[in-house]
Protein backbone atom coordinates (compact mmCIF):
# COMPACT_ATOMS: atom_id res chain seq x y z
CA UNK A 1 0.00 0.00 0.00
CA UNK A 2 1.40 3.41 -0.71
CA UNK A 3 1.45 5.87 2.16
CA UNK A 4 0.60 9.33 0.98
CA UNK A 5 3.27 11.65 0.89
CA UNK A 6 4.17 14.38 3.90
CA UNK A 7 4.12 17.24 2.28
CA UNK A 8 6.34 19.59 3.86
CA UNK A 9 4.76 22.95 4.91
CA UNK A 10 7.49 26.03 4.44
CA UNK A 11 8.98 27.55 7.41
CA UNK A 12 7.24 30.96 8.17
CA UNK A 13 9.11 33.85 10.24
CA UNK A 14 7.05 34.93 12.82
CA UNK A 15 6.33 38.95 12.28
CA UNK A 16 8.42 40.55 14.62
CA UNK A 17 6.36 42.78 16.95
CA UNK A 18 7.31 46.68 17.32
CA UNK A 19 6.56 47.61 20.73
CA UNK A 20 5.24 51.43 20.63
CA UNK A 21 7.41 53.83 20.99
CA UNK A 22 8.27 55.32 24.26
CA UNK A 23 7.56 58.70 24.52
CA UNK A 24 10.07 60.39 27.41
CA UNK A 25 8.65 62.48 29.95
CA UNK A 26 9.52 65.85 29.95
CA UNK A 27 13.01 66.77 32.32
CA UNK A 28 12.10 68.51 35.22
CA UNK A 29 15.52 69.54 36.22
CA UNK A 30 18.04 71.58 34.06
CA UNK A 31 21.59 70.83 33.15
CA UNK A 32 23.97 72.88 36.17
CA UNK A 33 27.51 73.92 35.73
CA UNK A 34 29.65 74.92 38.53
CA UNK A 35 33.20 75.94 39.10
CA UNK A 36 35.82 73.40 40.17
CA UNK A 37 37.32 74.85 43.08
CA UNK A 38 38.80 74.28 46.20
CA UNK A 39 40.24 71.39 47.69
CA UNK A 40 38.04 69.30 43.93
CA UNK A 41 40.53 72.22 42.97
CA UNK A 42 43.53 70.70 44.44
CA UNK A 43 42.88 67.40 43.15
CA UNK A 44 42.98 68.76 39.82
CA UNK A 45 46.01 69.66 40.26
CA UNK A 46 47.65 66.21 42.25
CA UNK A 47 46.12 64.12 39.61
CA UNK A 48 47.43 65.90 36.78
CA UNK A 49 50.47 65.62 38.15
CA UNK A 50 50.27 61.54 38.90
CA UNK A 51 49.62 60.89 35.57
CA UNK A 52 53.53 61.39 34.91
CA UNK A 53 54.12 58.68 36.96
CA UNK A 54 54.09 55.05 35.27
CA UNK A 55 53.00 52.75 37.91
CA UNK A 56 53.22 48.84 39.04
CA UNK A 57 50.44 47.57 40.50
CA UNK A 58 50.44 44.47 42.76
CA UNK A 59 47.55 42.66 44.57
CA UNK A 60 47.16 40.16 47.52
CA UNK A 61 45.01 38.69 49.80
CA UNK A 62 44.92 39.15 53.38
CA UNK A 63 44.11 36.49 56.11
CA UNK A 64 42.77 39.45 58.93
CA UNK A 65 41.02 36.76 61.24
CA UNK A 66 43.63 36.99 63.97
CA UNK A 67 43.74 41.00 63.74
CA UNK A 68 39.32 40.64 63.67
CA UNK A 69 40.09 38.86 67.06
CA UNK A 70 42.79 41.25 68.54
CA UNK A 71 40.82 44.16 67.68
CA UNK A 72 37.64 42.68 69.40
CA UNK A 73 39.94 42.35 72.05
CA UNK A 74 41.30 46.20 72.17
CA UNK A 75 38.10 48.20 71.05
CA UNK A 76 36.56 48.36 74.41
CA UNK A 77 39.77 49.20 75.84
CA UNK A 78 40.18 51.55 74.07
CA UNK A 79 36.99 53.12 74.23
CA UNK A 80 36.92 53.57 77.47
CA UNK A 81 40.37 55.90 77.14
CA UNK A 82 37.90 58.12 74.47
CA UNK A 83 39.28 56.42 71.36
CA UNK A 84 37.69 54.89 68.66
CA UNK A 85 39.77 52.24 67.60
CA UNK A 86 39.60 50.97 63.86
CA UNK A 87 42.07 47.96 62.10
CA UNK A 88 43.64 51.45 60.59
CA UNK A 89 46.28 52.41 63.49
CA UNK A 90 47.35 48.60 63.23
CA UNK A 91 47.68 48.38 59.15
CA UNK A 92 49.59 52.00 59.72
CA UNK A 93 51.77 50.90 62.65
CA UNK A 94 52.46 47.81 59.69
CA UNK A 95 53.38 49.75 57.01
CA UNK A 96 55.89 51.58 59.51
CA UNK A 97 57.34 48.56 60.38
CA UNK A 98 58.21 47.24 56.73
CA UNK A 99 58.85 50.76 55.63
CA UNK A 100 62.10 50.42 58.24
CA UNK A 101 63.21 47.05 55.80
CA UNK A 102 62.11 48.87 52.30
CA UNK A 103 62.81 52.52 53.36
CA UNK A 104 62.71 53.32 49.22
CA UNK A 105 59.19 53.10 49.71
CA UNK A 106 59.17 55.82 51.80
CA UNK A 107 61.16 58.26 49.44
CA UNK A 108 60.61 61.25 47.39
CA UNK A 109 61.88 61.79 43.74
CA UNK A 110 62.41 65.26 42.24
CA UNK A 111 60.62 66.72 39.44
CA UNK A 112 63.21 65.44 36.82
CA UNK A 113 63.74 62.21 38.54
CA UNK A 114 67.31 63.14 39.20
CA UNK A 115 67.52 62.00 42.72
CA UNK A 116 65.57 59.81 45.37
CA UNK A 117 65.49 61.50 49.05
CA UNK A 118 65.16 58.69 51.56
CA UNK A 119 62.13 60.29 54.40
CA UNK A 120 63.72 60.33 58.23
CA UNK A 121 60.12 60.47 59.28
CA UNK A 122 57.12 58.22 58.34
CA UNK A 123 54.26 60.52 57.71
CA UNK A 124 51.83 58.01 57.02
CA UNK A 125 48.44 59.61 54.48
CA UNK A 126 45.30 58.69 54.74
CA UNK A 127 42.59 58.98 51.80
CA UNK A 128 39.64 60.62 53.73
CA UNK A 129 36.30 60.98 52.53
CA UNK A 130 34.73 64.37 53.66
CA UNK A 131 31.77 66.54 52.34
CA UNK A 132 34.54 68.78 50.83
CA UNK A 133 36.35 65.99 48.97
CA UNK A 134 38.92 63.90 49.23
CA UNK A 135 41.87 64.65 51.77
CA UNK A 136 44.94 63.03 52.69
CA UNK A 137 46.15 64.57 55.92
CA UNK A 138 48.59 62.74 57.58
CA UNK A 139 50.20 61.10 60.66
CA UNK A 140 53.29 62.48 61.24
CA UNK A 141 56.54 60.21 62.63
CA UNK A 142 53.86 56.88 63.24
CA UNK A 143 57.79 55.28 63.51
CA UNK A 144 58.26 56.51 67.12
CA UNK A 145 54.09 56.25 67.70
CA UNK A 146 52.55 53.22 69.66
CA UNK A 147 48.96 51.99 67.86
CA UNK A 148 47.00 53.88 70.64
CA UNK A 149 48.61 56.75 69.76
CA UNK A 150 47.95 56.07 65.90
CA UNK A 151 44.65 55.73 66.93
CA UNK A 152 44.28 58.83 68.70
CA UNK A 153 45.85 60.80 66.26
CA UNK A 154 43.33 59.28 63.38
CA UNK A 155 40.16 60.17 65.23
CA UNK A 156 42.06 63.80 66.04
CA UNK A 157 42.34 63.96 62.14
CA UNK A 158 38.65 62.24 61.03
CA UNK A 159 36.76 64.67 63.06
CA UNK A 160 38.74 67.67 61.36
CA UNK A 161 38.43 66.17 58.41
CA UNK A 162 34.59 65.42 58.70
CA UNK A 163 34.58 69.09 60.23
CA UNK A 164 36.21 70.61 57.40
CA UNK A 165 38.96 71.98 59.69
CA UNK A 166 41.96 70.45 58.31
CA UNK A 167 45.07 72.54 58.44
CA UNK A 168 48.17 72.50 55.99
CA UNK A 169 50.09 70.67 58.62
CA UNK A 170 48.11 68.21 59.06
CA UNK A 171 47.72 68.17 55.33
CA UNK A 172 51.61 68.53 54.09
CA UNK A 173 54.34 66.16 54.21
CA UNK A 174 53.15 63.36 53.35
CA UNK A 175 55.92 60.15 52.58
CA UNK A 176 53.56 56.79 51.98
CA UNK A 177 49.49 56.49 51.74
CA UNK A 178 46.67 54.12 52.52
CA UNK A 179 43.24 54.52 51.22
CA UNK A 180 40.89 52.37 53.16
CA UNK A 181 38.23 52.52 50.14
CA UNK A 182 36.74 49.09 51.87
CA UNK A 183 34.91 50.85 54.70
CA UNK A 184 32.88 52.51 52.31
CA UNK A 185 32.84 48.87 50.06
CA UNK A 186 33.97 47.14 47.28
CA UNK A 187 37.22 44.57 47.21
CA UNK A 188 40.18 46.00 44.53
CA UNK A 189 41.13 49.29 43.52
CA UNK A 190 43.87 51.19 41.64
CA UNK A 191 45.30 53.73 43.73
CA UNK A 192 47.00 56.88 42.57
CA UNK A 193 50.19 57.61 43.61
CA UNK A 194 50.16 61.15 45.04
CA UNK A 195 53.45 62.83 43.99
CA UNK A 196 56.28 63.23 45.54
CA UNK A 197 55.24 59.80 47.28
CA UNK A 198 56.51 56.97 45.73
CA UNK A 199 54.20 54.15 46.31
CA UNK A 200 50.09 53.93 47.87
CA UNK A 201 47.89 50.95 49.08
CA UNK A 202 44.05 50.39 48.31
CA UNK A 203 42.57 48.26 51.42
CA UNK A 204 39.55 46.38 50.37
CA UNK A 205 36.33 45.80 52.36
CA UNK A 206 36.67 42.87 54.98
CA UNK A 207 34.74 39.80 53.80
CA UNK A 208 34.32 36.61 56.25
CA UNK A 209 34.68 33.96 52.82
CA UNK A 210 35.14 30.14 52.90
CA UNK A 211 39.08 29.09 52.66
CA UNK A 212 40.95 25.84 53.28
CA UNK A 213 43.06 25.46 56.21
CA UNK A 214 46.36 23.11 56.27
CA UNK A 215 44.43 20.17 56.98
CA UNK A 216 42.16 20.87 53.98
CA UNK A 217 39.05 21.14 56.28
CA UNK A 218 36.68 24.61 54.64
CA UNK A 219 37.00 27.45 57.50
CA UNK A 220 35.21 30.62 57.51
CA UNK A 221 38.19 33.55 57.18
CA UNK A 222 38.76 37.17 57.50
CA UNK A 223 40.19 38.35 53.85
CA UNK A 224 40.75 41.86 52.72
CA UNK A 225 42.55 42.72 49.48
CA UNK A 226 45.25 44.98 49.11
CA UNK A 227 45.91 46.79 46.19
CA UNK A 228 49.33 48.66 45.51
CA UNK A 229 50.63 51.18 43.25
CA UNK A 230 54.28 52.22 43.04
CA UNK A 231 56.45 54.24 40.82
CA UNK A 232 57.89 52.09 38.90
CA UNK A 233 60.62 54.60 37.66
CA UNK A 234 62.54 53.77 40.68
CA UNK A 235 60.82 50.84 42.50
CA UNK A 236 61.01 47.77 41.37
CA UNK A 237 57.99 44.40 41.46
CA UNK A 238 60.32 42.79 43.85
CA UNK A 239 60.79 45.45 46.18
CA UNK A 240 56.99 46.14 45.97
CA UNK A 241 56.03 42.39 46.45
CA UNK A 242 58.52 41.74 49.68
CA UNK A 243 57.11 44.94 51.63
CA UNK A 244 53.64 43.55 51.18
CA UNK A 245 54.55 40.37 52.19
CA UNK A 246 56.51 41.56 55.32
CA UNK A 247 53.08 43.95 55.87
CA UNK A 248 51.14 40.98 55.43
CA UNK A 249 52.88 39.25 57.78
CA UNK A 250 52.37 41.44 60.63
CA UNK A 251 49.16 41.70 60.14
CA UNK A 252 48.32 38.00 60.09
CA UNK A 253 50.33 37.25 63.32
CA UNK A 254 49.58 40.15 65.41
CA UNK A 255 52.11 38.31 67.70
CA UNK A 256 54.76 38.66 65.69
CA UNK A 257 54.02 42.45 65.37
CA UNK A 258 54.79 42.77 68.97
CA UNK A 259 58.08 41.23 68.73
CA UNK A 260 59.38 43.98 66.50
CA UNK A 261 57.43 46.89 68.21
CA UNK A 262 59.60 49.69 69.16
N1 LIG B 1 36.40 46.47 55.76
C1 LIG B 1 35.41 46.26 56.62
N2 LIG B 1 35.11 47.09 57.64
C2 LIG B 1 35.86 48.21 57.76
C3 LIG B 1 36.91 48.50 56.89
C4 LIG B 1 37.18 47.57 55.86
N3 LIG B 1 38.17 47.76 55.00
N4 LIG B 1 37.47 49.65 57.25
C5 LIG B 1 36.80 50.09 58.32
N5 LIG B 1 35.83 49.21 58.63
C6 LIG B 1 34.90 49.32 59.74
C7 LIG B 1 35.59 49.88 60.95
O1 LIG B 1 36.25 48.88 61.67
C8 LIG B 1 34.42 50.46 61.70
O2 LIG B 1 33.69 49.40 62.31
P1 LIG B 1 33.12 49.51 63.82
O3 LIG B 1 32.02 50.52 63.75
O4 LIG B 1 32.72 48.13 64.16
O5 LIG B 1 34.24 50.01 64.69
C9 LIG B 1 33.57 51.03 60.57
O6 LIG B 1 33.93 50.31 59.40
C10 LIG B 1 33.77 52.52 60.34
O7 LIG B 1 35.14 52.80 60.23
P2 LIG B 1 35.64 54.30 59.89
O8 LIG B 1 35.51 54.55 58.44
O9 LIG B 1 34.93 55.24 60.78
O10 LIG B 1 37.15 54.32 60.37
P3 LIG B 1 38.50 53.84 59.70
O11 LIG B 1 39.56 54.23 60.66
O12 LIG B 1 38.46 52.43 59.30
O13 LIG B 1 38.66 54.72 58.37
C11 LIG B 1 38.85 56.70 57.05
C12 LIG B 1 38.81 56.11 58.46
C13 LIG B 1 39.04 58.17 57.17
C14 LIG B 1 40.03 56.09 56.29
C15 LIG B 1 37.53 56.34 56.32
O14 LIG B 1 36.44 56.83 57.06
C16 LIG B 1 37.43 56.92 54.91
O15 LIG B 1 37.21 58.10 54.67
N6 LIG B 1 37.53 56.00 53.94
C17 LIG B 1 37.37 56.38 52.51
C18 LIG B 1 38.72 56.58 51.86
C19 LIG B 1 38.55 56.96 50.41
O16 LIG B 1 37.67 57.73 50.04
N7 LIG B 1 39.43 56.40 49.57
C20 LIG B 1 39.38 56.66 48.15
C21 LIG B 1 40.44 57.65 47.82
S1 LIG B 1 40.58 57.90 46.10
O17 LIG B 1 39.34 58.87 45.79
Amino acid sequence: IASSPVVQQPATTPTPVIPPKITPQPVLGEDTTERIKGIRKAMVKTMTAAQTIPPFGYYDEIDLTELVRFREMIKQQALQRGVKFSYMPVFIKAVSMALREYPILNSSVDEKVENITYKASHNIGLAMDTKDGLLVPNIKNVQSLSIYEIASELNRLHALGLAGKLGTDDLTGGTFSLSNIGSIGGTYARPVILPPEVAIGALGKIQALPRFDDEDNLVKRYIMQVSWSADHRVIEGATMARFSNLWKSYLENPTSMILDLK
